[in-house]
């Protein structure tokens, strides 16, 4: 069944699943997801409250994140849990929004480590664990906006990537931060997929101005429990006024260096997805406009469509890009 949305200047349902002519994917697979996921949500405290698991995750983690400092209420109400956790991109899993709830959960999360390296005086391989030792966790909530033009509200616990990049020590040569996801076949059906286009492991990156950003944050959790495993467990990017393919999920790497890093899909579709990645609505995509989005949960005769801003609203974001033609480093 193919949907139409209800205004002609709305986006196709296939003209939403962006990354697809890349990838090998069925088509509206997204759409149809987001309506029975829209349906399931009509009373979502409850679903919240409900689905959300207490026990995932290792206890000392789990006693550090029941430690986070609440974030103050906010004018945007987060989505349910459900939603945040059913509609999912995370590629490693599948192409399709439900591939990463299904697939995710056998990811072993626990025990992870981190690698540091490149341009900084503290390298190595780091237990998590030691990584989060003394950094306090504080709850922040994020609007997430994707380049497929869908955004959600999202609750996550986690700290400044600026603490950690502290404590690594880079060198006066370190320009840019790089990020590299798990890539392990064994444990995710899209990477062994003789079908992925995807040249993993998943890489993203940011200047070393917007990674010490104090927006710019890792996060461990979400709604107050350890994230789970299809939103990046256990320690994944967030960096809100960027579309949301920045914010690389699962981390078992951190490198510093002084050349603008390969990104993945920067490198699969340079005309359509850049380095920077600002969520500006006077950018559009070459196949579809940015100029607004469907803020999740939405539903077919409720599509929620909301005008997207510049910087994603994070209007503290701007000096970053001074002097900069944002057209030109989209
Ligand atoms: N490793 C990895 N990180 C990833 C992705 C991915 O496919 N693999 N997808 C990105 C995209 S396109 C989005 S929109 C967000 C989605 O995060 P969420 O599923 O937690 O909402 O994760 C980003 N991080
Ligand atoms: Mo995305």
């Amino acid at each position: 069944m193919i949907f139409r949305s209800a205004k002609a200047s709305d986006p196709l349902a296939s003209e939403i699943t962006p990354h697809s002519v890349y990838l090998n994917r069925r088509q509206f697979m997204g759409q149809t997801a987001a309506l029975a996921l829209a349906a399931a949500a009509s009373d979502a405290s409850a679903l919240v409250a409900r689905d959300k698991p207490a026990d995932m995750g290792p206890q000392w983690l789990r006693e550090q994140i029941a430690a986070a400092k609440s974030a103050p209420a906010g004018d945007d109400a987060p989505a349910p849990y459900s939603s945040i956790t059913n509609y999912n991109n995370f590629y490693e899993f599948g192409y399709d929004k439900d591939d990463p709830a299904r697939y995710a959960g056998k990811m072993k999360a626990d025990p992870w480590s981190v690698r540091i390296e490149g341009e900084c005086e503290v390298k190595g391989t780091y237990a998590l664990e030691d990584l989060l030792k003394g950094i306090d966790l504080e709850e922040r909530i994020y609007r997430l906006r994707c380049v497929e033009a869908w955004s959600m509200v999202i609750p996550w616990i986690g700290f400044s990537l600026s603490d950690l990049i502290k404590r690594c020590k880079p060198l006066s040569s370190a320009k840019y931060v790089e990020f590299i996801s798990l890539a392990d076949k064994d444990q995710m059906p899209g990477v062994r997929s003789a079908f992925s286009t995807i040249d993993w492991p998943y890489r993203e990156g940011l200047r070393m101005d917007e990674a010490m950003h104090p927006l710019t944050m890792l996060a461990v959790g979400l709604y107050g429990e350890v994230l789970p495993n299809q939103n990046g467990a256990p320690i994944r990017l967030v960096v809100p006024w960027k579309y949301g393919f920045k914010s690389a999920k699962s981390i078992v790497a951190i490198r510093f260096s002084e050349q603008m890093p390969k990104t993945t899909w920067s490198q699969i579709a340079p005309q359509e997805y850049g380095f920077y990645a600002n969520v500006n609505p006077a950018v559009d995509h070459p196949r579809w406009s940015q100029a607004s989005e469907r803020r999740l949960p939405s539903g077919l005769f409720s599509p929620n469509r909301i005008d997207t801003r510049l910087f994603n609203g994070y209007d503290e974001v701007a000096s970053l890009y001074s002097g900069m033609d944002v057209r030109r480093f989209y």
